[in-house]
């Protein structure tokens, strides 16, 4: 496919459907968020008897799920279309998907903004929603579905048509990432149909708390690498593009996605450490997994180095460290999710503290965990999310990166980082002077400690208003990218590898083999605990509504 014809015309409306949601989304949740550190200084209270657990609700499910699931697919649908094509068969079904989602995320936001689901994103029971919001989610997740079977069918028939070739990378990432997405939205899918939803009901009288956590977690953490996988795909398969450069290494880009395939979902009781009722040994064992899961991010970390020192000796760089100046920083393209990578560094370190068993005792439920997923998700991941919009929109609407576009990108990208830094920097150390998360303003009792945090509450809604003008910034670049950007064609930017680079070994390619360990690996890691949990969990807790 030529540069002219960026993408069909038909495949850009599809992923530009998607970019509406996922921006529309940015703006609310970011309002309620920029409300929050406000009610969290003790100075503010909210209007119209608001309450504050309704407005951290619209955040998190927004945010963390609404906004991150319709960019992905969007953005994934793109990729696709570009590197391996779409029927329009399949795109029939994509729509298909996209209006499934979208209903159950109305159903959804509509029970929160009555107030009927205050249940924050993971929704823990014995907190009870109403039964919409469940139903709510499950067509969420089974809109998700056919977009995960649109994708595989996609990578399919081009195999079909292409029997001797390797797979586009992209395209191969894709499909692991939605494969990763199926196996892990099971989980979720189980407790809200087999749990929550006849529960809330009232057809059963109790919920089994424990079981519901567990089938929570197992999505739950593999959650957090759907995020972060999209945004390894513009790194490997886009950023060596932009900085004039070539993929370092096809297979070891392949290694790390199927690492994370078979690594990021028996890994879940890494969240529930400090939960009673789970065999430490099993514990132990996902911990280990855990640290597992760490591995690929380290040679995605080689990786883009790798990538960056070659392109810049490749201009001719020779010193040391040369090849940093001869990055492109002035490029929105590459500084947003440079800024990503470079946050990663502390945002994966925070991440290994979190799953030593020692230290999670120390931050578990504090504000330090917020802290982490603002480092990873919020800037990490959605820094390099934006980076793409720079040149994604421009490639659905038919208009031109201008220089425009760039500064306000790069300005947009500076404030985003300083809101972040000041932010998540502040409730990492709230958090480790014992400040609680999921919780609203308290002086507990006028407790010595709680004095502590109030400085860093402060600095928090500080960060938080910085970062609300970055959605601000954000929001008028969309707008200008979509409706008065100068027409013109722009480029859809896919790296490539270098003439003479080693052959990818076929087997990265045996689907069979990979799901097949990754099965095997979530059955040795759950399937013991799990039984144990069901047969000696105390009794059940009926519903609570807050
Ligand atoms: Fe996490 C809690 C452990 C990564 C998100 N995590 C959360 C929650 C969220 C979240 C949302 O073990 C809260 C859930 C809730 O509501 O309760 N996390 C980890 C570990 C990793 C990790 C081990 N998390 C993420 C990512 C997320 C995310 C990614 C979102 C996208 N997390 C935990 C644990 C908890 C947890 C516990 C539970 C805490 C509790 O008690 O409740 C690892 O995947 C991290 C590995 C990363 C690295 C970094 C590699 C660095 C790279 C950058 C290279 C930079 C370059 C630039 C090339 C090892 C790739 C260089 C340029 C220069 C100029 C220097
Ligand atoms: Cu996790």
């Amino acid at each position: 496919m030529d540069i002219k014809s960026a993408l069909p015309k038909k495949d850009a409306s599809l992923t530009m459907a998607h970019m509406w949601v996922a921006f529309i989304s940015l703006l609310i949740g970011g309002l309620m968020g920029l409300l929050q550190t406000f009610v969290r200084t003790g100075k503010i209270t909210l209007p119209f008897g608001i309450d504050y657990y309704q407005i951290l609700t619209v955040h998190g499910v927004i945010l963390a799920l609404v906004l991150t699931t319709f960019f992905i697919i969007g953005f994934q649908f793109a990729l696709m279309s570009k590197t391996v094509g779409m029927s329009d068969g399949q795109r029939k079904w994509g729509w298909i998907a996209f209006w499934i989602m979208l209903l159950g995320t109305t159903a959804t936001a509509i029970m929160i903004l009555l107030g009927k689901a205050s249940v924050l994103y993971t929704f823990y029971a014995p907190l009870a929603a109403h039964p919409i919001f469940y139903f709510g989610l499950t067509f969420v997740v089974v809109g998700s579905w056919v977009a995960c079977f649109v994708n595989f069918h996609q990578l399919f028939k081009w195999k079909k048509q292409n029997p001797r070739e390797k797979s586009p990378l992209l395209a191969f990432m894709v499909v692991i990432n939605m494969a990763i997405w199926f196996i892990a939205t099971l989980g979720v899918a189980a407790t809200v149909l087999i749990q929550f939803i006849p529960w809330s009901l009232g057809l059963v009288d109790e919920i089994n708390i424990l079981v519901s956590r567990t089938l929570f977690w197992y999505f739950g953490h593999p959650l957090v690498y759907f995020w972060l996988l999209p945004a390894y795909m513009a790194w490997y398969g886009i950023i060596p593009k932009i900085i004039g450069g070539k993929i370092f290494s096809d297979g070891l880009a392949r290694l790390a996605f199927i690492l994370f395939l078979l690594f990021s979902i028996p890994v879940g009781f890494h969240h529930q450490l400090l939960e009673p009722g789970i065999d430490p040994f099993w514990k132990y064992i996902q911990v280990v997994l855990t640290f597992a899961v760490a591995i690929p991010s380290l040679l995605t970390a080689f990786s883009m180095f790798a990538v960056f020192e070659s392109a810049g000796r490749a201009k001719g760089e020779r010193s040391l460290f040369g090849w940093f100046k001869a990055l492109p920083w002035k490029d929105v393209r590459f500084l947003a999710p440079m800024i990503g990578m470079i946050a990663f560094i502390p945002a994966g370190a925070g991440g290994l503290v979190n799953a030593s068993n020692q230290l999670n005792l120390v931050v578990h439920n504090t504000i330090w965990v917020t802290g982490h997923f603002h480092l990873t998700l919020a800037t990490t991941v959605i820094l390099t999310f934006f980076g793409i919009s720079y040149w994604l929109i421009p490639v659905l609407t038919g208009r031109k990166l201008d220089a425009k576009t760039n500064r306000l990108g790069i300005m947009q990208t500076i404030v985003w980082s300083l809101g972040m830094f000041i932010m998540s920097g502040s409730m990492h150390i709230a958090g480790l002077l014992g400040a609680p998360r999921r919780s609203s303003f308290s002086e507990y009792n006028g407790s010595e400690q709680a004095v502590e945090w109030i400085g860093y509450q402060y600095a928090q809604a500080i960060g938080g208003s910085i970062l609300f003008i970055g959605i601000l910034l954000m929001m008028y670049t969309f707008f200008y990218m979509t409706f008065s950007a100068p027409k013109g064609i722009e480029e859809f930017p896919i790296a490539e590898e270098e003439l003479n680079a080693d052959t990818t070994p076929t087997i990265f390619e045996n689907w069979r083999l990979w799901i097949g360990i990754a099965v095997v690996l979530i059955a040795f890691a759950y399937t013991i605990p799990f039984i144990d949990i069901i047969q000696n969990s105390p009794p059940g807790a009926p519903p609570f509504q807050w």
